[in-house]
Parts: structure tokens; sequence; C-alpha cells
């Protein structure tokens, strides 16, 4: 975007994105309006964010004068981050919950098992990862809530069947049902430039029983039919196997893009049991603020110890934090 905006105002899009009410919405949306500067070249983003904002607050009217006959569901984040389980019928999806969670959905070798989305704790090292498990997608069956479940979560499983003749088609109509849902399953989480309607979420195509030998053709056949699956990331998996198993959950931590810094106060041992997770990337007052919001605001410098190194190095606010970093905020 060639408006120059603030940190800031990219915070309050992120913000806006991952709102999981309309109110949530219309809260960011006037934020991000106040936060964008006001020029030219940004007529265009104000324009934009302005209808955005118009059609939110209209949404929410009539959410507010009608009594609630559909099904929603909200799940507020947590552990270090949120990963949607989504697919066509019969793709393995709430077989993941179960391998990989705590949770006990019905896993059954029939399609349309799956009435509700039901989330699950997945533990990675030492912290967790939210996971949901959701019912299937299909030309005929999209659940209401299912688009804003999407669009407001950190990255998505698109499940494929790789033993299923059925799965290449499956796949692409459920590709095909979220973008008619302006969500669009991409390589990285954001919105289109200057289309606030219009969201990209992370989507990892996670392919399931991905012994099976008839496996290459039915990939050929998806990537023939489905031109939209090369912006996607692949991991193959059979879920028989624990190996498998242990590297589908590092790869869902990876795709959350986050690292873990510990912190420590001035003079008292380092807190080694409840890491902060923070976008990688993230600076020293980044962290600041994730620990209170008046010590972000009054951080003067910092103290690192690198993980697995003893040498300390003194940083000031905007320095990048690094994956595991031991940080001591001095205010
Ligand atoms: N061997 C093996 N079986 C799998 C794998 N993934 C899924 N299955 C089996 O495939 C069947 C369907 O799995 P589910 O997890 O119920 O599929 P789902 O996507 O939740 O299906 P719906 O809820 O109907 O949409 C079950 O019998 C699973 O045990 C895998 O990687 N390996
Ligand atoms: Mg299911």
């Amino acid at each position: 975007m060639a408006v120059n905006a603030p940190p800031q105002y990219f915070k309050a899009e992120e913000e806006y994105r991952r709102a999981g009410t309309l109110q949530e919405q219309v809260d960011g949306l006037e934020k991000m309006l106040v936060l964008l500067p006001k020029h030219k070249a940004s007529e265009k983003v104000q324009a934009d964010l302005k209808s955005r904002l118009k059609d939110v607050k209209a949404q929410l009217q009539v959410e507010k004068s009608t009594p609630k006959k559909v099904k929603t569901f909200r799940f507020p984040r947590q552990g270090a981050g949120q990963v949607m389980l989504i697919g066509g019928p019969n793709g393995g999806k709430s077989r993941i919950l179960k391998e990989l969670t705590n949770a006990e959905p019905e896993v059954a070798p029939y399609p349309f098992t799956t009435r509700e989305p039901m989330p699950g704790m997945m533990p990675w090292e030492d912290i967790v990862v939210q996971l949901i498990d959701t019912p299937p997608i299909t030309d005929s069956l999209c659940e209401p809530y299912m688009p804003n479940l999407i669009r407001s979560t950190d990255a998505v499983l698109l499940c494929f069947d790789g033993s299923s003749d059925d799965a290449p088609e499956h796949t692409a109509e459920v590709i095909k049902q979220m973008a008619d849902r302006k969500t669009l399953l991409s390589s990285q989480t954001g919105f289109v430039e200057d289309d606030f309607s219009m969201v990209r979420v992370r989507t990892l195509l996670t392919i399931t029983r991905a012994d099976d030998p008839g496996l290459a053709d039915r990939l050929a056949f998806f990537e023939e039919i489905c031109p939209e699956q090369k912006d996607l990331q692949r991991e193959l998996v059979e879920l028989d196997r624990p190996e498998s198993v242990a590297a589908l959950k590092n790869r869902i931590y990876e795709l959350l893009g986050v690292m873990r810094c510990y912190t420590k106060a001035p003079g008292k041992p380092a807190d080694y049991s409840s890491p902060f997770t923070l976008p990688i990337g993230s600076k020293v007052v980044d962290l600041a603020e994730k620990v209170h919001q008046e010590i972000g605001e009054k951080l003067k410098f910092a103290k690192i110890w690198p993980f697995g190194k003893s040498d300390m190095k003194t940083v000031g606010r905007d320095d990048v934090l690094q994956d595991r970093d031991l940080v001591e905020l001095h205010t």
C-alpha cells in the first residue's frame, strides 16, 4: 500500500481481520480510519474502509434487530495460535484433531460425520496450539458461520484424502466455495490490497492417507483442475505412523510463523514455564507490550540472553528478538 501508514495502522488491520464479532469489526475499521494518513494517495483506501464500515454497521443493525435463528460459533484464541481443520467430507479432519489433541471427536469411515465445530489443544514442546475441527464443505453444504471462522483464524489445514478418487474435486470445491465467500486459501494471511472484503488465509494442503499408491495420479489431477492449489504449501501425512504425526505437529507450529520468548524480572531467575509467543520479526517493545501495556510504554532497554548462550547483550526498544531469547525488560 503506497500510503505510508504507521505501524499502528497495520496492528489495527490485523485486529480487524481477527475480529470474531461484527462489533469488533466495526471497532477495528474505525481505528484504521483514524490511523490512516489522509492524503491523495490514500483516498481509495479511505473510500474502501468507509464503504466496508457502512456494510458492517448495516449487518450489525440487522443482527441486533432479528432474533437469532442461525447458529454461530466463536472460539476465543487460546495458546500460541489457532488453526482450523477444513475440507471436503471424509478428509481426515476429525482424525487429525483426535491424534493431535485430547479432544474426542467422532471419527468414522463414512462422510458427513462431523456436524459442529470442535476445538482441542495440541501440545508442542513448551507451548500449545488451538486446533478446530469443522463440518465438511461441499457445493451444497457450507455452514453460514464457516467463512467468518476461517477469515479470522491464524492458519488453515485443508484436508485432502490421499486414498480417494473424489478428493481432487472435493478439495477444489472447498477452495471455490471459500473464494465465492471472499475468503482465499493462500500462502499468506492478510487483506487483498485495497479490498477489505477479501481476506487471504495461510493454508497448508494436508494430504492424509498419503501412503496410498494412487496418490501421485490424484495430485496430478488436482493440479490440473485447480490452478489455485499452486499457492498452497503441502504436507503428506499417514496418521497411522507416529513419525508422520510428529512431522505434522512441527509443520503446524511452523505455519503459525511465531517464535517463543522467555522473560525474567531483574534480579530474579528466568521463567521458562510459560513462554510468550510473538510473530517472527517482533521487536523488544512488542514483547514488552504483551507483558503489560504500561511496561511497553515505559520500556527503556532490555537485556537478552540468546538461547543456549551465556553471553548477555543490551538492546533497545526496536531491536528484533530471536526465537527462544530470554529477555529482561527495564523501564
Ligand atoms: N490410515 C489412515 N486413515 C485415515 C487417515 N486420515 C483419516 N483416516 C480415516 O479416514 C476416515 C475419515 O476420517 P475423519 O477424520 O472422520 O474424516 P472427516 O474429514 O472428519 O470427515 P467428515 O466429518 O465426514 O467431514 C476415518 O476412518 C479415519 O480413521 C490417515 O492418514 N491414515
Ligand atoms: Mg469429521
